[in-house]
């Protein structure tokens, strides 16, 4: 599956190793996006980061323990109601000591944010697709700056508040369908988009996982699917545990999406959902 389209005569687009993406979905495996998040106040890892030096060793550890594209935000965008909007100064000045050492690492860097001016500096410094946790709905400059750069973008679904009344999973196809609009407008070739159904965003707990169960519905779309329930709240209401003790419903979650379609798994725990991933795919073979 091709899902980056190089830019004819861009140095640029060369050295980002565009087709590096659209080999690692054609390897017939999950692919392991390890999260960096360059923030005090994350919601399972605020603050461990946010040193330069801490950043890039962490991006480095997760390259050794397998992850195939790093994700890095520099603005929290956990949707349990305290989180601070991040000027775009500030989130600059956050990225700039890292997401180029990060690429300089030889890994595929996605850049989490929803606005257009942070996603032109970073693609310009070398990352290699956009994760918009507003699905190109919230900045409308975005698909613009994606599209120029013919780069992949994740569109993820959201919603400013949950509704435990509506059907989940037709309000993310209805969300998905108005990005997928806009991103046709903009240009964006339909083989650079991923489609993320926003585990905890806009959601109940039960709604979330309504949303991984159902999964395969949203394959009728035809486009890959990514995944991020890694330590969220839902896994608490559960089986209680604060977010550094949800690895285990995390690897749960991750499993059955992948069962379900899911061809991208974004995680904070690389080593352990590489190792899931692994055994899984082991045993789905040996039968
Ligand atoms: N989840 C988070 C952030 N970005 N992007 C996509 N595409 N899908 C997700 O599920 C997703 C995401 C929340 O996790 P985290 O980045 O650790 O937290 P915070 O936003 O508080 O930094």
């Amino acid at each position: 599956m091709t899902l980056v389209r190089p830019v004819a005569g861009s140095a640029r687009s060369e050295k980002k190793s565009p087709d590096r993406l659209a080999r690692l979905l054609a390897l017939g495996r999950p692919i392991v996006m390890g999260v960096l998040n360059v923030t005090p106040d994350s919601f399972s890892d605020g603050g461990r980061f946010l040193d330069p030096v801490d950043a890039i060793e962490q991006a480095r550890r997760m390259i050794a323990e397998g992850a195939d594209v790093l994700d890095i935000g520099a603005e929290s965008t956990r949707p349990y109601g305290d989180a601070v909007a991040v000027p775009i100064a500030e989130e600059m000045r956050r990225l700039g000591p890292v997401l180029p050492a990060v690429v300089g690492l030889g890994v595929a860097v996605s850049i989490d944010t929803m606005k257009a001016e942070v996603a032109a500096w970073a693609l310009a410094a070398g990352a290699a697709m956009v994760n918009d946790v507003w699905g190109l709905q919230r900045d409308g400059e975005l698909a613009r700056v994606v599209s120029q750069h013919a780069v992949p973008v994740i569109i993820m679904h959201n919603r400013e508040a949950a509704d435990p009344a509506i059907d989940i999973v037709a309000d993310i196809c209805a969300f998905f369908s108005r990005s997928l609009d806009i991103a046709a407008r903009a240009g964006i070739a339909r083989q650079n988009i991923v489609l993320d159904p926003g585990i905890g965003f806009g959601k109940t707990p039960e709604q979330s996982l309504t949303a991984i169960a159902r999964l395969p519905e949203l394959k009728s779309f035809g486009l890959p699917l990514l995944v991020g329930a890694s330590r969220k709240r839902f896994i608490d209401t559960v089986s209680l545990a604060p977010p550094d003790q949800r690895l285990g419903g995390s690897i749960a979650a991750h499993l059955l999406a992948v069962a379900g379609g899911a061809a991208i798994i974004r995680t904070h725990d690389v080593a352990e959902t590489a190792q899931a991933l692994r055994v899984a795919a082991a045993i789905g073979s040996a039968r």
